[in-house]
């Protein structure tokens, strides 16, 4: 059967319709006729819950398998030919072993479904930065997520022509039906059979065995990150796990800012922020992933890949996230949340009770409030269009890019790092990145010689080569951009005092910290000059209207060397695991602050 006029696909999707034996074959073309018509279907089988038009106008829900919650690090490869080239943060297999395996799970692995053809652009379509993918599916819940998450249509078939290329992007749930059998709610593989499979120098993603978000929507994770690292490194361009907001200030003038932070450090709710300095404030250009290449001009211009967002829903509120409410009051899908009684949506850290204060679990099970159980996951989602966030900047479709000024890196830690600081220049800002780190949990600091966790740039599941050449690559794009490089700043909003409480107030005040930020850019603000960096004293920010003890600021800003001793220890043998794939000038950088910690600190 041919399906379209480009000759690698069809001949692509013979293949695995030969080795995964669906039922039939359907070429998708991103419509919302496509999009209601599978909704449709999921709600007949059970699979899906719409909910009330009312409140959540064109909007549905999901129960995974209990089984089937989040990324799977521990299953997720990067099969490349060289097991250096994988390096020492990534799983590695040989990709010919991986394959006959993978190829003995997909065989007859669609018997009694149906298998998705998903053309799909990350990046503007027909923009030059982007990447065109092909995602081949046996999941309706996949294809309707990547609806909203990439740009499905089939004008990206137009794009790509006779002899264009794509990414060949392989999904299954890993659940063949037998003649006659129910399928289940959430059809998935046990743990042992998932692979979340990339290879590297063919650019292939294969997946299997797991329904759930970045496990299946490859796009994202897996195309975005794992490949685009490994082609932006060859390319000379960056693929990073950051989000992408404009700063504006009173007199209309743009500041483009790209941030790095692990989960669970508010990245999407930085990316909405509302600021409370007066004037300024902020929009959306992304919230997960930036493709940064040097224009023209020689700076660095970044765009979103993403068309939505993937957030995680408990503690999304009015008080933490407005916009993020505002983004998915409408044409949502919800994953693993609580639906109430009168058919809405509801999770913990929402801002108010369940209505009525009993609904259906992400189990699936009746559930009170009450209970004093869980109602939503912890990794529960709304996948949301970036085009209904109230605050989206005008230019986050401008397949151009905006062009970044700054970059901030940063971790969860409740001692040593300060509010605030700035590298001393890029190379000592790639050296911030690199050793980005953060505290382990309380449960975890308990059993005592826990150390930190490091995660450069935020990026260690995303790496889809040697962690060790990715940090090089970061030194070498510094190089090229020379004095156009953006300035690097490392912030910290999770300090506690001595009593366990946040002494930051965080949510919109960090835009207090953005300013000063830009005021440095503007070469603006002052700053003194401390061991770990650049740090503002209480004079150097904007703090009107800021409730907020002046002398616990200036703990904040303070720098603890004997502290920092420790952290510097903690990096160094973090780093040596890298062996000789350490890049020297990060090892350079590690000697520079030993020095330093090494004088007294002048404040
Ligand atoms: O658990 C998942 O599959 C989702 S992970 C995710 C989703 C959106 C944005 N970032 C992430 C992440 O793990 O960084
Ligand atoms: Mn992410």
């Amino acid at each position: 059967m041919t399906l379209t006029k480009n000759k690698k696909l069809n001949d692509w999707i013979e293949e695995i319709k030969k080795m995964c034996q669906p039922d039939n074959v359907v070429l998708c073309d991103g419509t919302k006729e496509e999009y209601d018509r599978l909704m449709a279907r999921m709600v007949e089988s059970g699979m899906a819950i719409k909910l009330n038009e009312e409140k959540r106008p064109n909007s549905y829900a999901f129960n995974s398998d209990p089984s089937d919650v989040a990324r799977v690090e521990s299953r997720t490869y990067i099969a490349s030919v060289k097991k250096e080239d994988a390096g020492p943060t990534n799983n590695w297999i040989d990709p010919v072993e991986l394959k006959k395996t993978m190829t003995g799970l997909y065989t007859g692995c669609m018997k009694g479904r149906t298998m998705y053809v998903i053309p799909f652009s990350m990046g503007p379509i027909g923009s030059p930065i982007a990447k065109i993918g092909v995602e081949i599916s046996d999941s309706p819940y996949v294809v309707v997520n990547m609806h909203i998450m990439a740009r499905v249509s089939s004008e990206v078939l137009d794009v790509l022509g006779k002899d264009g290329d794509f990414i060949p992007c392989l999904h299954s749930v890993g659940k063949p039906l037998a003649e006659g059998e129910k399928d289940s709610r959430w059809p998935c593989a046990p743990l042992e059979d998932k692979y979340i499979a990339h290879f590297p120098e063919e650019k292939t993603i294969w997946s299997y065995g797991s329904g759930y978000g970045g496990n299946a929507l490859l796009g994202k994770k897996c195309l975005a990150l794992r490949i685009a690292s490994a082609v932006a490194k060859k390319e000379g361009w960056m693929a990073e796990h950051m989000l992408i907001l404009r700063f504006t200030n009173p007199e209309g003038k743009h500041y483009h800012i790209a941030a790095a932070f692990p989960s669970a450090c508010g990245k999407t709710n930085l990316a909405m922020l509302q600021s409370t300095v007066p004037g300024w404030k902020v929009e959306t250009v992304g919230d997960d992933i930036a493709w940064m290449k040097q224009g023209k001009d020689g700076r660095l211009y970044a765009i979103n890949p993403e068309a939505g967002f993937f957030g995680v829903a408990p503690g999304t509120s009015e008080e933490s996230n407005p916009m993020a409410l505002a983004s998915l009051k409408e044409n949502s899908i919800f994953t693993n949340v609580v639906v109430t009684e009168d058919k809405d949506v509801w999770w913990e850290g929402m801002g108010y009770d369940c209505p009525g204060g009993k609904g259906t679990d992400w189990k699936n099970n009746p559930w009170t409030q009450a209970s004093g159980e869980k109602g939503a996951h912890a990794n529960s989602r709304f996948t949301a269009p970036a085009s209904q966030c109230p605050v989206i900047c005008q230019d986050w479709e401008n397949p151009a890019g905006v062009p970044i000024d700054i970059f901030v890196f940063g971790g969860k830690r409740t001692a040593t790092v300060p509010l605030v600081h700035e590298a001393f220049d890029f190379e000592h800002g790639v050296f911030l990145g690199a050793t980005a780190a953060s505290e382990p949990t309380a449960a975890a600091l308990d059993l005592g010689n826990v150390s930190l966790r490091f995660d450069p740039f935020a990026m260690t599941p995303f790496i889809g080569y040697n962690a060790g050449d990715y940090m090089q690559h970061w030194f070498d794009m510094g190089q090229k951009l020379g004095d156009k490089a953006p300035k690097c700043f490392y912030v910290n909003w999770f300090r506690k005092d001595k009593n366990g409480k946040f002494m930051w107030p965080g949510f919109g005040e960090n835009s207090r910290v953005l300013k000063w930020m830009c005021d440095r850019v503007d070469g603006k603000a002052g700053a003194v000059e401390t061991p770990i960096g650049m740090m503002p004293t209480t004079k150097d920010m904007t703090l009107d209207g800021l409730d907020m003890d002046k002398s616990v600021l200036e703990e904040l800003l303070k720098v603890d060397v004997e502290a920092y001793k420790k952290t510097l220890a903690d990096a160094k043998a973090y780093m040596a695991k890298f062996g000789d794939k350490l890049p020297a000038k990060l090892k350079n950088q590690l000697e520079k602050l030993e020095a330093r910690l090494g004088q007294p600190v002048c404040q």
